[in-house]
C-alpha cells in the first residue's frame, strides 16, 4: 500500500500475546519488550507519523477494547484509530501464531504489515506467506523509518519481501555501533500498559557461540554515560524504580560495566533514590570480585544466570564455555555478595554425536543431578525448561538433519516455550517421559508448603519486630522498622514467597495443559517421524 496523502498517519506496533501456557504471563503484565519501544521511538521522529505500541500482555484499564478472550480487540481498535501500517514484534517463536492471525486481519483491511525480531528474521519466507508484507532482518530503528517513508523496497537494506511470487532479501544492514545518537526509548508511546519493571539495555549481541542460542551478532555497547542518561530519564520522568537489564551479557566489556555501576551508585546517592536492577550475567563472572562489588553498590540485587546443565557432556554439546566443576563455587561467590540468583536450566539437551560419552546417563539420574545441583547450589529461584530447537540455531539444523524434530503441522510454534518436548530425545527416552521429568523438577522446587514456612517465620520472628516498631512509633521515624523488615524479608520471606507464587504458576500450567490436546498431537507427530524413518531405511528397488 502506498501512503501518499498529506494527512498524518498512524503506525501501530504490536507485542503479541504469549500463549496460555507461558510461565512469563504474570511478569509480562508489569513490563514490556524493549525492541518494539526502540523501533517505535525511531518511527515517532518522522514528521507525518504518530506511533503507538500495544503490548497484548500488558493492556490494562477500561479504555483498551477487549475481545472475549480478554485480548485487545483489534477490529475495534482499528475502528477507533485506523492504523496505516502495523508492526509486529516477532522474536519469540511461541507468539508467532498470534502474529499471523493479526497480520491476516490487518492485511485484509489493506493495512501494511511489517514484522521484525529473531524468529521472523530467521524464517522470513514463513512470515511472508502468512500476512506479513515486509520482514525486517536485524535491528529495526533505521529500517522502519525508510519503510514508513515509502523508500522503494529494493533500496532498503535488511529486509525481505515478495515480488512476483519470489522472496527478495536485500543487502544486510550494518549493525548499530553508535548508540550515542540513538534516542532514549520512549515508553510514553505504549498505550494502556502499566509498567513497573523497565527494560533497558547497554549491550547488544554476544561473543559466545552456544549451539542452542539465536543470538549471533557480535557484542556492541553503549557508553556507561549513555546508559546512565536513559536510567536517569526514566527515573525522573516516569518514576521508574525497577529495571530489567535485558542485555544478553551484562558484564560484556567489564571495565565499562563497572564504570556504569559506579555511575549508577553515585546517581542514586546524589538523588537520594534507591533503584533496583536485575541483570543477565554469566556464571563465570564470579571470577571478578571487583565487578560483583561494583554491581552490589549500584543496587543490583537479582542476577539471572544461564547455568543450562550440571552435566558436563551436555555443557560440551551446548558449547557453554565451562564445565560443572566450578559451578557450585562460583554460585557461592554470587551469594556471598548477597545476590539473589535466578538459575536458568535446559533439560534433556541432545548430545552431539562426536561427543558420545562412554556411559549413558539415565533419565532418572539426570533428574537427580539437576535436583541435587539446584539444592546444593541453593539457587534462589529456578527455571528448568526443555530444550527448544530455536529457528536460526545450529541445534535446530543438527536435529533437522537427524530427522528428530516433530512436524510443525502437529507441534506448532505455540509450543516453543520450553515446556513441551519438540523432538525425539536421546537414548530411547520418550518425549512424554522428558516432559514429566521437567514438571517433576519444577513441582519439587515450587511447592505449596512454602506458605507454611512463611507462616512459621512470621510467628517465630514476630518478637524481633517489637522493639523497632516501638522505636518507630515513639520517634515517628520509619527507618527502624524498615531496616529490620528489609533484613527479615531478604532472609526469610523473599524466596519462600517466590516459591509459593511459583506453585500457583505451575498449578495453572497443569490446568491449561489438561485442557489442551497436546498429547494427541504428540502421538500423531511421533507416528509421522517413524513413518519417515521407515521410508528412509527401506531399500530402494
Ligand atoms: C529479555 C528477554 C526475555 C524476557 C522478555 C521478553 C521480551 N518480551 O522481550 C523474558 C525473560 C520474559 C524472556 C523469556 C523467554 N525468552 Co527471551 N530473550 C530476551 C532477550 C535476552 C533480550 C530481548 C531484548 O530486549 N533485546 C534487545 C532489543 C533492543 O532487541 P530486539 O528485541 O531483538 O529488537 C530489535 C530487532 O529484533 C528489531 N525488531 C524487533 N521487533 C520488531 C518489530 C518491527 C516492526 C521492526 C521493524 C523491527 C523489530 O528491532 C529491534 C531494535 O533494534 C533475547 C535475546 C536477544 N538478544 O534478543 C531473548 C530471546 C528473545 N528469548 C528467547 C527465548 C527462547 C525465551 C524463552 C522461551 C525462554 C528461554 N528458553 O530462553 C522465554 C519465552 C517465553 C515464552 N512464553 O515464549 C529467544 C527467542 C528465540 C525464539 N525464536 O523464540 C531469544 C532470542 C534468546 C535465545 N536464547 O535465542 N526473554
Ligand atoms: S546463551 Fe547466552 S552466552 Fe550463549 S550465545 Fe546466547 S546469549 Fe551468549
Amino acid at each position: 500500500m502506498v501512503i501518499g496523502s498529506a494527512k498524518r498517519h498512524l503506525f501501530r506496533l504490536i507485542v503479541p500475546a504469549l500463549s496460555n501456557f507461558s510461565i512469563y504471563s504474570d511478569i509480562a503484565r508489569y513490563t514490556t519488550a524493549l525492541g518494539p519501544i526502540c523501533v517505535a521511538t525511531a518511527a515517532n521522529k518522522l514528521k507525518d507519523w504518530d506511533v503507538e505500541v500495544i503490548d497484548e500482555n500488558n493492556c490494562r484499564g477500561k479504555f483498551c477494547p477487549k475481545d472475549r478472550f480478554g485480548l485487545p480487540d483489534h477490529p475495534r481498535l482499528q475502528a477507533e484509530r485506523p492504523a496505516d501500517a502495523v508492526g509486529f514484534y516477532g522474536s519469540l517463536s511461541s507468539t508467532v501464531p498470534r502474529i499471523f492471525e493479526l497480520a491476516e486481519f490487518y492485511k485484509g483491511l489493506g493495512v501494511r504489515t511489517i514484522a521484525g525480531g529473531k524468529h521472523v528474521e530467521n524464517l522470513p519466507e514463513e512470515s511472508l506467506a502468512n500476512g506479513i508484507d515486509v520482514v525486517v532482518l536485524g535491528e529495526g530503528e533505521e529500517t522502519i523509518k525508510e519503510l514508513l517513508l515509502n523508500v522503494p523496497l529494493e533500496n532498503i537494506k535488511g529486509i525481505a519481501f515478495r515480488r512476483n511470487g519470489q522472496m527478495i532479501k536485500t543487502e544486510p544492514r550494518p549493525l548499530i555501533t553508535d548508540f550515542e545518537n540513538q534516542p532514549i526509548p520512549d515508553f510514553n508511546l505504549i498505550r494502556y500498559a502499566r509498567i513497573s519493571i523497565y527494560p533497558v539495555s547497554r549491550t547488544r549481541g554476544c561473543d559466545m557461540n552456544c549451539e542452542f542460542c539465536a543470538v549471533k551478532d557480535k557484542t556492541r555497547c553503549a557508553t556507561p554515560e549513555k546508559m546512565m542518561s536513559i536510567i536517569s530519564h526514566l527515573a525522573e520522568t516516569r518514576g521508574a524504580r525497577k529495571f530489567f537489564e535485558s542485555s544478553d551479557h551484562f558484564a560484556a566489556n567489564r571495565e565499562e560495566t563497572m564504570e556504569f555501576c559506579r555511575l549508577l551508585a553515585e546517581y542514586q546517592k546524589r538523588k537520594g533514590l534507591k533503584l533496583k536492577m536485575t541483570v543477565q550475567i554469566r556464571l563465570n563472572d564470579a571470577r571478578y570480585p571487583e565487578l560483583l562489588k561494583a554491581m552490589k553498590e549500584a543496587g543490583i540485587i537479582n542476577v539471572c544466570i544461564g547455568y543450562e546443565s550440571p552435566i558436563d557432556e551436555e555443557l560440551i554439546s551446548m558449547r557453554k564455555g565451562y564445565l560443572s566443576k566450578d559451578m557450585i563455587n562460583w554460585t557461592k561467590i554470587f551469594h556471598q555478595y548477597g545476590f539473589f540468583i535466578h538459575g536458568m536450566f535446559i533439560f534433556g539437551y541432545p548430545r552431539r554425536n562426536n561427543n558420545e560419552p562412554a556411559v549413558k546417563i539415565s533419565l532418572d539420574e539426570k533428574v537427580k543431578r539437576f535436583k541435587n545441583f539446584i539444592n546444593r547450589a541453593k539457587i534462589d529461584t529456578a527455571q528448568v525448561l526443555l530444550t527448544v530447537p530455536l529457528v536460526g540455531t545450529e541445534l535446530r539444523t543438527r536435529l533437522e538433519k537427524e530427522g528428530r524434530i516433530f512436524p510443525l503441522a502437529d507441534i506448532g510454534w505455540q509450543y516453543y516455550d520450553g515446556q513441551f518436548p519438540l523432538f525425539m530425545p536421546d537414548d530411547g527416552v520418550t518425549p512424554e517421559e522428558m516432559q514429566n521429568a521437567v514438571t517433576k523438577i519444577m513441582s519439587n522446587f515450587y511447592r505449596f508448603h512454602h506458605l507454611l514456612a512463611i507462616m512459621i517465620h512470621i510467628v517465630v520472628h514476630f518478637p524481633i519486630f517489637v522493639f523497632p516498631a516501638a522505636l518507630t512509633i515513639t520517634t515517628l521515624k520509619t527507618r527502624y522498622i524498615t531496616r529490620v523488615y528489609n533484613w527479615w524479608e531478604k532472609k526469610y520471606f523473599r524466596n519462600q514467597s517466590m516459591r509459593f507464587g511459583g506453585w500457583f504458576i505451575v498449578r495453572n500450567w497443569f490446568k491449561n495443559f489438561r485442557k489442551d490436546n497436546f498429547l494427541e498431537k504428540l502421538n500423531q507427530a511421533k507416528a509421522k517421524l517413524n513413518q519417515a524413518k521407515e521410508k528412509l531405511s527401506r531399500p530402494a528397488n
